[in-house]
């Protein structure tokens, strides 16, 4: 049986454990985007720990202006606010804290095995991939943005969309190589207690960085590319080569054919074989 009903302000707070991080849950059950919201209550002032969450978008955003698409009261739509005390440069160890917590809740809830493919996406390996076509297909996607004062991080905001209990057939209408839990596993979960288990896995995560330790190791190991020929669509260009580590602020080390290694912060890559 497929969840169809939406989510509610009590069922939230009810599945959250208290603890210090969630101070505050905005439930919306239509917004135009998630991250908008949480970056207007930053403005606002809003404490580190309020989470937006969201039944629809309407105007759902990835990175680059791209669109993120997805059914009604099926997705998790979610963005968290943190105010940390990091470098502007060490911001994406937010994007790999909370990817690394989605990747482990979905994990635990569904029993679905996932990876991560450089620098913001879920991914679950295709059972049988054709030679050529691209062997793995997108679960969630993750959109960090910050706020600067001066020189300083004032705060950051982490979206994600987990696409949950979308149905097989309505997956191509989102993106060519989207696919769903209940696609994979062929039966829904509950989008409430895959919040919760998210959050609680972000709060375990947000508390190790806090203490000291980059979730950079972690995330590297969990990366599907890595080790692979890759082709890197930049803002410089198309590079193709070999997608050898990534550093602890997240940037891709890639080493192309003429023996030069290249140090990408922005990008998508593909499999390239
Ligand atoms: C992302 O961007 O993957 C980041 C997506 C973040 C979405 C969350 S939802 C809550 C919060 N509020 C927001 O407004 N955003 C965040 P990017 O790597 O640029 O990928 C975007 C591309 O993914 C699109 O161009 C499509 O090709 C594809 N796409 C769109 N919707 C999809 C879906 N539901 N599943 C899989 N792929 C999708």
């Amino acid at each position: 049986m497929q969840e169809t009903n939406g989510l509610s302000q009590k069922q939230i707070e009810e599945a959250l454990r208290p603890t210090t991080l969630w101070r505050r849950v905005v439930y919306l059950p239509t917004t135009g985007s998630t991250n908008n919201v949480a970056k207007g209550l930053a403005a606002q002032g809003a404490p580190e720990g309020t989470v937006v969450v969201a039944d629809e978008q309407t105007a759902g955003r990835g990175r680059m202006g791209r669109r993120w698409l997805a059914p009604p009261a099926t997705c998790l739509l979610c963005s968290i606010l943190f105010r940390p005390d990091l470098p502007p440069t060490q911001a994406q160890r937010l994007t790999m804290l909370c990817s690394l917590a989605a990747a482990d809740a979905v994990e635990e809830i569904a029993e679905l095995q996932v990876w991560l493919k450089w620098p913001n996406d879920l991914v679950v390996k295709a059972q049988s991939p054709k030679p050529k076509a691209q062997n793995w297909r997108k679960l969630a996607g993750v959109l960090t943005e910050t706020g600067m004062m001066g020189e300083r991080l004032e705060f950051a905001v982490v979206g994600i969309g987990v696409n949950v209990n979308v149905p097989p057939e309505t997956l191509p209408t989102l993106a060519p190589n989207a696919t769903s839990i209940l696609a994979e596993v062929g039966r829904p979960v509950e989008r409430v207690t895959l919040l919760a288990t998210f959050l609680s896995r972000v709060e375990r995560r947000y508390e190790a960085l806090r203490a000291g330790d980059s979730p950079h190791q972690d995330w590297a190991a969990r990366l599907a590319t890595l080790g692979q020929p890759v082709q890197a669509t930049t803002s410089e260009g198309v590079l193709t080569g070999v997608a050898e580590s990534v550093d602890e602020d997240g940037a891709l080390l890639l080493h192309t054919q003429d023996g030069t290694l290249h140090r990408l912060v922005a990008g998508d890559v593909t499999l390239s074989s």
